[in-house]
């Protein structure tokens, strides 16, 4: 009889990257019971994870390098400071690429009895995971987090740029037409380091090896989307640039034990499903700019003009805003009755709430689900990376939301919050999200489109087929 699957699952450290592949990792696993899960993350985002959730049987952590001295990492007095993020981040991968990552493929095989590892699992970031998964003989199956339309972008970047060349600002308003699944978005869309920005700066290298792998090592792609909500063009591009893709999201919906409401609203310390319950329907704008903006690209100008608009808006409001930030807010911004700001909210659980009406959102790929899953209209002002394409989509495309020009402005913000809570555009909106809204939901049901392909990776991942 053949031994049982020992499948990797392969975390990327950093933003709400590990937290997204833990959710696919306990799909899989619960999925699956009679194999063998092994999650490879760092120590630090493992006990992260482990706070939030008991394991299940088969899914097991196992600890990767996180390719920091030991003297860094000690909290004692004489600690030398720890790296500044995009330092970790540097370190974090040159280890994983000279060996750690294929250490942890030892570790966890070593620490499951001797039992080969039969499928590695991984965040595309992980890119080096492809060599690993090649040497121990395993197929890789690669997870996409970011926005599709990106993914594409960076796959294409090729003939984006013979197109191109070195037009991008005189042709920057110019809709990518002649390039297939990318005709809704203009060239000033396009992530950094296509065709402008700095071509050789960390991000854009990853991006690049990202899309060399992709195609020539992946079995398959998992995509944090579900059929039927992603434009018919843009799907059959992908499917050409890429080996199978399936799209199993959204993801904060994945079907597993405690991936329910209570546990959402168990993790809320500062009481904002209470406080959303003291308001009516469709009458709370949501704010937040997710993981890394506020630490990367945070501007305390826009801060304070967000802040300013959301106060003339008249509508009441919930900004989840890292605390660090805080004292760059308007005085007596806290202290206002009308508003709510938090350092973290339950954000998927506030966007079902009937009380949210409008989100002002960074376009994150994941809150751009999970505002379409709760059928909240979306006032995006995107950043960096797919953002810009994930915000043309979310507007221009589903006409989900509006975008917020840069820099944003107050009057601008006090302009959108309303229409979108309850101009006629916002009511327009927001009858055009209920049914992919009710696509959402259904994703996971029995016959679901987002089922089917998750019970398809499985099988994968099981080899069995
Ligand atoms: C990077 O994105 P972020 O991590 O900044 O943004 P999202 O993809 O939108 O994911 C943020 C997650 O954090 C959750 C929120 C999302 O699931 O519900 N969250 C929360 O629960 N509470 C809070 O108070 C704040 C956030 C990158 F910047 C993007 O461009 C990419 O699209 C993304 C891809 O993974 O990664």
């Amino acid at each position: 009889m053949a031994a049982a699957p020992h499948v990797v699952v392969v975390a990327f450290p950093f933003a709400s990257h590990a937290v997204k592949l833990f959710r696919i990792a306990r799909a899989l696993a619960a999925a699956a019971p009679a194999a063998t899960f092994s999650f490879l993350c760092t120590a630090a985002q493992l006990q992260e994870q482990q706070k939030k959730s008991t394991l299940l049987g088969n899914l097991r952590f196992v600890e990767v390098p996180d390719g920091l001295s030991p003297s860094s990492e000690s909290d004692g007095a004489a600690a030398v400071p720890p790296p500044h993020p995009k330092m970790r981040l540097k370190l974090f991968m040159e280890a994983a690429a000279a060996g750690g990552l294929r250490e942890g493929l030892e570790t966890a095989r070593a620490s499951a009895g001797g039992a080969r590892v039969t499928c590695v699992v991984g965040d595309s970031f992980m890119w080096m995971a492809a060599k690993a998964a090649a040497e121990v003989e395993a197929p890789w199956v690669a997870v996409w987090t970011g926005g599709p339309s990106a993914l594409l972008a960076h796959l294409r970047a090729d003939a984006l740029r013979d197109d191109i060349g070195d037009k991008a600002a005189s042709r920057a308003d110019e809709l990518l037409t002649s390039h297939p699944g990318l005709g809704s978005y203009r060239v000033r869309d396009l992530p950094n380091g296509i065709v402008s920005g700095d071509m050789n700066s960390p991000i854009v290298s990853l991006f690049r090896r990202i899309a060399e792998h992709l195609p020539r090592a992946a079995t398959a792609v998992a995509f944090n989307t579900f059929p039927g909500l992603l434009p018919d063009d843009l799907t059959a591009a992908l499917a050409a640039e890429l080996p199978e893709c399936l799209p199993v999201g959204p993801f904060h919906l994945l079907p597993f034990p405690g991936n329910d409401d209570t546990v959402e609203t168990s993790a809320d310390p500062h009481g904002c499903l209470d406080w959303l319950d003291r308001h009516p329907a469709r009458a709370v704008a949501y704010a937040s700019f997710g993981t890394v903006v506020t630490a990367v690209a945070g501007n305390p100008e826009e801060l304070r003009e967000l802040a300013a608009g959301l106060e003339s808006s008249g509508a009441p409001f919930l900004w989840s805003l890292p605390k660090e930030s805080w004292p760059q807010l308007p005085p007596g911004f806290l202290d206002l009755e009308r508003g709510k700001v938090v350092p973290w909210a339950p954000q998927a659980a506030v966007l079902r709430h009937a009380s949210v009406g409008a989100f002002v959102t960074h376009a994150g790929w994941a809150s751009v689900l999970e505002g379409v899953s709760a059928g909240v209209p979306m006032a995006c002002r995107p950043f960096f990376t797919d953002q810009k394409m994930n915000a043309q989509l979310v507007a221009r495309v589903w006409g989900f939301g509006t975008v917020l020009e840069e820099p944003m402005t107050r009057e601008a913000v006090a302009e959108a919050v309303p229409s979108l809570l309850a101009g006629d555009q916002g009511i327009r909106m927001w009858e055009k999200m209920q049914q992919m809204s009710g696509m959402a939901a259904n994703a996971f049901a029995p016959d679901g489109g987002s089922r089917k392909n998750l019970d398809k990776l499985v099988k994968i991942v099981c080899g069995e087929l």
